[in-house]
């Protein structure tokens, strides 16, 4: 099964890094590192020590942590930010260079051939000075590329037999999952390396394509905290878990689920940010109930209306009641918890009473339990 066996690369401390608003000390590089090791993901993906000096300080001060979770760094494609990354002492290299037109002519202006040449010389020269790290070798901006050059490059670095992974990247968030499908199925049938996705969320397609990528039979997908990264981020951690969880809770299970809140607070507190509502477990109104109809059903069995259960992330759910749509099954369900047994019609009086207030404004929690002590009393 395809989503049995995958791995999570958690590049908050990388991509998330790219993120506009994004600066992180080292005390909250370690921080966030030690918090997703306790939360259980296999990688931890850090900024080039390349980037600056204190990247570099930081990458050897989350090595020295010892966390279960494998620290990586991300490089160019060249000998000497190779060389660097070595000696901070990281156990895994993730190596990438442009494919696309765009980047070609834009970033680097190397042909296909000396992409390969390149690619060779560097991989081998990793190798040689580190027999057992773990080397990725990706494309970036893999969906603009043209297929027959990034088989030439996939196959020629596959071929040199050095590389653990191999890693595709949807920098700009053009691909579509049928795309993410079509290209990580082939690599696994070609190479039958470990395949990595790494996939941004310009057109909101990151979550769909990480699950596509899983149902091709890549191993390792990208997550950032809350999704940041350059521009509009990347797969969120939350929504990739919120994703497999849906499909079978079980492939999640080997991640510690409660610690999911206080990972999304931290980086929204960090950056500065909220998070958005519409986050996925997190966000303000993932678990709110509304609509009588909806709210009746949810306290009859909130599976009627929830594929996710709030109570596995250390979450709960509410039944909003103050506002125009409520039911009268919401409001005797309030009153049974305050202890007021209440007839049919006295509960349906306070719930046209609720209705006909909300509609000038909503109604705080306090205001409909003073209705309904209110009811009690005079139904004494
Ligand atoms: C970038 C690089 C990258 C790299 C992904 C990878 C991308 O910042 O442009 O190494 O797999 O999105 O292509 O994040
Ligand atoms: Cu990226």
């Amino acid at each position: 099964m395809p989503f049995d066996n995958y791995s999570i690369i958690e590049s908050t401390l990388r991509e998330g890094e790219q993120f506009s608003t994004a600066t992180f000390s080292t005390a909250q590089k370690i921080e966030i590192a030690g918090l997703l090791d306790e939360f259980g993901v296999e990688m931890i993906e850090m900024t080039s020590p390349c980037a600056s000096p204190q990247s570099e300080a930081d990458i050897r001060a989350v090595v020295r942590e010892n966390l279960k979770a494998r620290i990586l760094t991300h490089i160019r494609c060249n000998r000497d930010d190779a060389l660097r990354a070595l000696d901070t002492g990281v156990q895994g290299l993730d190596v990438v260079i442009g494919t696309s037109p765009q980047l070609i002519r834009h970033s680097h202006g190397k042909s296909i051939r000396q992409i390969i040449d390149l690619a060779e010389d560097v991989m081998g020269y990793i190798r040689s000075q580190a027999p057992d790290i773990i080397l990725r070798f990706s494309t970036e901006d893999t969906f603009r590329s043209r297929e027959a050059d990034l088989l030439r490059v996939y196959l020629a670095v596959a071929d040199l037999g050095l590389v653990n992974r191999l890693g595709v990247a949807d920098t700009v968030g053009v691909a579509l999952p049928t795309q993410v499908y079509a290209m990580v199925h082939q690599l696994v049938r070609l190479t039958g390396l470990d395949i990595e996705f790494h996939g941004h969320n310009d057109s909101g397609c990151a979550i769909a394509n990480a699950c596509a990528a899983l149902e091709a039979g890549a191993t390792h997908i990208d997550t950032t905290i809350l999704g940041i990264g350059e521009r509009n981020g990347i797969t969120p951690l939350g929504g990739l878990v919120a994703r497999l969880y849906t499909i079978n809770r079980a492939y999640v299970q080997k991640y510690k689920l409660r610690l999911l809140p206080q990972l999304d607070t931290f980086i929204a507190e960090s950056c500065g940010i909220q998070i958005p509502f519409s986050n996925y477990i997190t966000g303000s109104s993932a678990f709110i109930h509304k609509a009588g109809i909806h709210a009746k059903a949810v306290l009859a069995d909130p599976t009627t209306y929830e594929i996710i259960n709030p109570e596995d992330f250390g979450l709960t759910r509410e039944v909003a009641m103050g506002h125009r749509l409520t039911g009268w099954n919401t409001v005797r369900d309030r009153a049974l918890k305050l202890g007021l047994v209440l007839d049919d019609s006295t509960l349906k009086a306070v719930t046209q009473t609720i209705k006909q207030r909300a509609d000038i404004r909503p109604l705080a929690l306090a205001e409909i339990d003073h209705l309904l002590y209110q009811a009690a009393g005079q139904a004494l």
